[in-house]
């Protein structure tokens, strides 16, 4: 039975890459950092909470990092925690370089230590291209990050490539563009949208406030993108790809969409607030994954316009439920309560 180390797995990604390794017989440990609310909801959503093993850690702690893998002792490492919200990263640079730059030298250290054979994944960003104004970005597009959060990312990228140069660790950075699905975050644009179409619809709310309209971005499905991640690490060699859906659409396109599937005018209830304007933005990314599709056999196949239509009826849905007097997966009590938690001094 292989055995893979996720971080950020009580994140988007993290909760769906978990759900597709326990499918492929993986025996699968998590981290989780001390928050005081428990963010395991995206686990219990897919019904995986009792079949992962999780041990706590946080990327600013390099014993905790050391400690996770000599529990788990794994053949593969995905590193997928990272503060990820480009507009916080804004309001906390630092702390945004720490944790989603410098933590990547930190677990790479500790493999090349502890566990030497196993293989690395970085999740890198489309980001990094910021505002190059190339049309298409690739792997080999230069990156002029925009933010300090795509700055970190530029540096846990190359990071990777020295460590598997230098050190000969097989370590892979998959350069994914937007990906977005009902676990999505509600402060990211797609699930804010979708989240307020399905409260307004349902009378809940009547305005969702948004910033800049017109940058365009290329948003894929969020469980066939993990899905490239297991793919990457199959190969005999490391390397590096860019995973994106090809297509191009703006955030106003996107709000379009929603609010039109749903039976309403987007016009009526949109409020642009200019305080939601980023200090700086992109204002194009549409990614060209042929690179992937010949290495790795990975292509899209959810359109942009399916992805909305999935997150507005989920979104719906969970509404729809709350209001019938069932419980969000966020509020059933007992939370924490699972079955499999490793403690730092425990022997796994
Ligand atoms: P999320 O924000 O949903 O998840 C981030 C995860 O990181 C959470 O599990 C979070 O834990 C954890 N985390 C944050 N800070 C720390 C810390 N100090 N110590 C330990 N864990 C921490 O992100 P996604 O799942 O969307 O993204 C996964 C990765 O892929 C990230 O690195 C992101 O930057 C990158 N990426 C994402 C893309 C996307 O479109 N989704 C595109 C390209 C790259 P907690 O639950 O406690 O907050
Ligand atoms: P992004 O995603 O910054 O691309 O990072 P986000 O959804 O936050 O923004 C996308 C675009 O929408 C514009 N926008 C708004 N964004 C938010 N969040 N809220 C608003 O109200 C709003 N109005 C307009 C933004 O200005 C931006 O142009 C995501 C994260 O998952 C990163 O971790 C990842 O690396 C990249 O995608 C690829």
């Amino acid at each position: 039975m292989k055995r893979a180390l996720i971080t950020g797995i009580t994140g988007q990604d993290g909760a769906y890459l978990a759900d597709f390794l326990l499918k492929k017989g993986y025996k699968v440990y998590g981290t989780y950092r001390r928050t005081s609310t428990p963010s395991f909801w995206r686990l219990q959503h897919l019904r995986i909470q009792d079949k992962i093993t999780l041990i706590p850690a946080d990327l600013t702690d390099a014993g905790s990092i050391a400690n996770a893998l000599r529990i788990s002792d794994p053949d593969e490492v995905y590193h997928l925690a990272a503060q990820s919200f480009v507009e916080a990263s804004f309001e906390q640079p630092a702390s945004t370089a720490d944790i989603t730059g410098v933590s990547v030298t930190r677990i790479l250290d500790a493999i090349k230590v502890l566990n030497p054979k196993a293989k690395f994944y970085q999740a890198s960003s489309s980001e990094m291209f910021g505002n190059g104004h190339y049309k298409v970005q690739n792997e080999t597009t230069p990156f002029h990050p925009a933010s300090p959060y795509a700055a970190a990312k530029v540096y846990g990228y190359w990071v990777t490539r020295i460590y598997r140069e230098a050190h000969g660790i097989f370590a892979s950075n998959g350069i994914l563009f937007n990906h977005e699905s009902p676990l999505r975050g509600l402060e990211f644009v797609t699930r804010k949208v979708t989240n307020g179409v399905a409260m307004i619809k349902l009378g809940l709310a009547s305005k969702i406030h948004l910033g800049n309209l017109k940058a365009v971005r290329d948003w894929g499905y969020a469980p066939e993108y993990v899905e490239s991640m297991w793919k990457m690490l199959q190969l005999d060699e490391p390397d590096d790809f860019v995973i994106a859906s090809g297509e191009h659409h703006s955030v106003q396109e996107l709000v379009e969409l929603a609010f039109s599937g749903a039976g309403m005018n987007w016009e009526d209830h949109v409020v642009i607030d200019k305080r939601l304007f980023r200090p700086l933005d992109i204002p194009s990314l549409k990614g060209d994954y042929h690179k992937a599709e010949q290495a790795i056999g990975w292509k899209p196949k959810t359109s942009f316009s399916r992805l909305v239509e999935i997150m507005v009826d989920a979104d719906l849905k969970r509404w729809n439920d709350a209001l019938q007097g069932k419980v969000f997966p966020w509020d059933i009590p007992g939370s924490t309560n699972f079955g499999s938690v490793i403690k730092s001094q425990a022997k796994r």
